[in-house]
């Protein structure tokens, strides 16, 4: 299935994190089937969400660059968000994906923001919890994302602010929302 598509990862991400991108799409895949969306795309979602993160970042400046991404001052010094920012115009510019579900869910699947549609919930919280994840606290959110989605992004959320502002770490603007969003 999408074998061009895993060639093109093959040669652009390094084995563990195509792995993971595997691993991701198989978890997508299985939550858009619990909860009525579309599975298959839901895969496709989930094989090309990280399809940038192993590019340097001063090559994913360039690419901003060229297709003309006006990038905050937060993520202009947070290069962990590059990828998602500059993966999602590259699979449309590049891979002619052009699919509003997949972009916005890649475009947001590392800060998640206010107002995620049911789709971009699924990629985000299968980026979560595939099965190579191993943090503190991982088992916690797999348990619940199969009963409460919304449960299980609130968790995620809680998780990555509370490890961002421990390392002392900038937040992106649509981090904060999404968080604001999931607690109230
Ligand atoms: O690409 P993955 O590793 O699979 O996962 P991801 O795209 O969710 O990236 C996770 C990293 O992104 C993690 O180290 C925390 C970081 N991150 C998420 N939201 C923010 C952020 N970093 C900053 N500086 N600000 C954010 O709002
Ligand atoms: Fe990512
Ligand atoms: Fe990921």
């Amino acid at each position: 299935m999408y074998e061009e598509y895993l060639k093109i990862l093959e040669k652009k991400l390094s084995e563990k994190r195509y792995i993971h991108s595997l691993n991701v799409a198989k978890e997508a895949k299985s939550l858009a089937q619990r909860f009525g969306e579309n599975p298959e795309k839901a895969y496709l979602a989930g094989l090309l969400h990280d399809i940038l993160k192993d590019t340097h970042t001063d090559m994913l400046l360039k690419i901003a660059d060229e297709f003309g991404i006006i990038l905050d001052n937060v993520e202009k010094n947070a290069a962990k968000l590059l990828h998602a920012r500059v993966g999602c115009e590259y699979l449309k510019n590049i891979l002619g994906i052009d699919d509003p579900d997949i972009f916005n869910a890649v475009k947001y699947h590392t800060t998640g923001r206010m107002g995620m549609t049911l789709f971009e919930k699924l990629i985000f919280v299968a980026d979560f919890i595939s099965e190579d994840r191993t943090y503190d606290g991982v088992e916690k959110i797999r348990e619940c994302a199969y009963r409460d989605l919304d449960s299980a992004v609130k968790e995620g959320l809680t998780f990555t602010v509370s490890e961002l502002v421990s390392l002392n770490k900038p937040i992106h603007i649509n981090t904060i929302e999404a968080y604001n969003e999931a607690v109230s």
